[in-house]
């Protein structure tokens, strides 16, 4: 964490806001407890498996629904056939009023209602490609929050994984949001800084990136 330089919140673009330090130190750590259940079951932390045969470098672990490559499924068939853990009511609260502050209106926060959650761990040299958030069928906005290590985030645009992009740096108890005209903008994670984190989060290496969604299915 860094204590001496103000971190202001940020438009990064139209529809994406970055508020450092949004959480307050217990609800990282309590995020750190729900997420260090979600990983053990009912479907175990994985390595996702690629289309083509890649394996990515993160591990993830679903809520509400089972995210894989290109579907959201409610029984994790490329893991074990197990139905994912709920979706917790109070992550759909943290999720409003993520949504509420970042955009500055309570009414869209008010409207937002994820019902999934990707639980990313980083570890090593586990990095993250440009991609879009795209297997919703929802353009209701995305809400990340991040816990451990600071990481690099890149934020681009909806058009492809090239140049305009904003690196964005993200420390434990940010939150970015992207909704509206950058819903679909491609991001990654080029770069995680090891041993940045704050071990009185209760991880005590590595980063978790927990990000809200709308499934828009059934
Ligand atoms: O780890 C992050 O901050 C980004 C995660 C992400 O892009 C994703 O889950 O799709």
């Amino acid at each position: 964490m860094n204590a001496l330089l103000p971190r202001p919140r940020r438009d990064v673009a139209p529809g994406a806001v970055h508020l450092p330090g949004w959480l307050s130190l217990d609800e990282q750590r309590e995020l750190v407890v729900a997420c260090r259940q979600w990983a053990v079951g009912p479907v175990p932390m994985r390595h996702t498996r690629l289309p083509r045969g890649g394996v990515m470098s993160v591990r993830t672990v679903c809520v509400g629904w089972h995210w894989r490559p290109y579907a959201y499924e409610r029984v994790a068939t490329d893991v074990n056939g197990a139905r994912v853990a709920a979706f917790p009511d109070w992550l759909g609260a943290l999720g409003r009023r993520a949504v509420a502050d970042a955009w500055r209106d309570p009414a869209a926060g008010e409207a937002y209602a994820p019902d999934t959650a990707l639980v990313n761990f980083y570890q090593g040299r586990a990095t993250m490609g440009m991609h879009q958030d795209k297997d919703e069928k929802s353009a209701a906005p995305v809400v990340s929050l991040s816990i451990g290590d600071t990481c690099v985030f890149r934020f681009g645009h909806p058009e492809g994984r090239g140049r305009p992009y904003t690196d964005v740096e993200l420390e434990s108890g940010d939150l970015f949001v992207f909704g509206g005209p950058s819903r679909f903008a491609y991001h990654g994670v080029p770069k995680v800084r090891p041993g940045t984190g704050e071990p009185a989060t209760g991880l005590s290496g590595g980063r978790l990136n927990v990000t809200l969604r709308v499934t828009g299915l059934e």
